[in-house]
């Protein structure tokens, strides 16, 4: 792709890449973000409980880029409870504010793909068109596949899938976080997938002009991060921007646990993925005021909304 100027000043200005990792539990999320990063910061689980049950939040130089990896516990498992979740998809939306660069969506190799069909249906349902322009879906447990047999062989064998990766313009990647950290075979090799993914996310960088996937909600939050920021650099003390920056997502995500309290997970969930009638309710408990330009919620009471979403949970 050619890149204008412009552009190309923008790109070089994004300091960070800011990547959420999405997937039902025990599919290898911690373990892929260890695997991009090539070092053990995430837990991943030893055994078939479920591990991680915070967001967290990390950031690597990858082959030149600067990338913050977002884990999350599977905000989209049903049976999770609500108080848990609840806190840490509130993390997620400061931590990645004001919006992620890339969606990556995890699923595992498995001989009865269907059992992923949940979490398919659940991601085609609540993410909206526009986030799937920055979303990849990432296979682990590569070494699942037959012999000789590639990510797109095995994508091309069920619709949903198929589907998915559509949506996703063709991006689909494949990794074996147990299995392929040293083999010989180029394309059953970790150090080549990761590359491979890296250039996925660079392009849906360059396609999106380095900009983020953002809605008003993130928006709104973003901006209660940069006024917290202001208020905490007029105080005394010598704080790097760094260290500004962290405490003021923190001073936020308890104040944004009050506001949201009574929202339901599936509501949270799809503000940060864009359903405008969820999105409106959360500006409008952020803000005080009702959404933003754009946002659809004339007519709707914010219980009425979550009721909505939770229900298709
Ligand atoms: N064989 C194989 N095992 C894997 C792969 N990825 C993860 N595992 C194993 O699967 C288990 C779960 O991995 P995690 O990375 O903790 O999965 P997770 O999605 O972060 O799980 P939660 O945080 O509980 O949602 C661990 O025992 C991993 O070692 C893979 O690509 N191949
Ligand atoms: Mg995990």
């Amino acid at each position: 792709m050619e890149l204008t100027n412009d552009v190309e000043k923008k790109l070089k200005q994004v300091s960070d890449r800011r990547t959420v990792i999405f997937g039902k539990t025990g599919v290898g999320k911690s373990s892929l973000a260890n695997t991009i990063f090539g070092e053990k910061l995430f837990k991943a689980s030893h055994t078939l409980n479920s591990e991680t049950r915070e967001c967290q939040a990390e950031t690597r130089s990858v082959n030149g880029r600067n990338i913050t990896l977002i884990d999350t516990p599977a905000f989209l498992d049903t049976d999770k409870s609500e108080e848990e979740l609840k806190p840490e998809i509130v993390r997620c939306i400061t931590e990645c504010t004001p919006g992620p660069h890339a969606f990556l969506i995890v699923l595992k190799v498995e001989k009865f793909i269907e059992q992923e069909q949940d979490v398919i249906n659940k991601i085609s349902e609540y993410f909206s068109e526009e986030v799937f322009k920055y979303a990849s879906v990432v296979f682990t447990h590569g070494d699942q596949l037959l012999e000789g047999e590639t990510i797109k062989n095995f994508v091309d064998q069920n619709q949903f899938v198929t589907n998915l990766v559509k949506k996703c313009g063709g991006r689909c990647h494949v990794i074996d976080n147990k299995y392929w950290n040293n083999q010989q075979d180029e394309y059953r090799n970790n150090q080549f997938q990761v590359k491979e993914l890296l250039k996925s996310i660079d392009k849906t960088f360059e396609a999106n002009e380095g900009g983020c996937y953002t809605n008003e909600m993130l928006q709104a939050v973003e901006d209660k991060i940069q006024q917290e920021e202001a208020r905490i650099r007029k105080s005394p003390g010598n704080m790097s921007d760094e260290e500004i920056r962290k405490q003021a997502k923190g001073n936020v995500f308890t104040k944004l646990l009050t506001q949201l309290v009574d929202c339901a997970k599936g509501a949270l969930v799809s503000a940060l993925t864009g359903a405008r009638n969820a999105v409106g309710v959360m500006i409008r408990r952020i803000t005080g005021h009702d959404a933003a330009e754009g946002a659809d919620t004339t007519q709707i009471t914010a219980e009425t909304a979550e009721e909505a979403v939770e229900n298709s949970f």
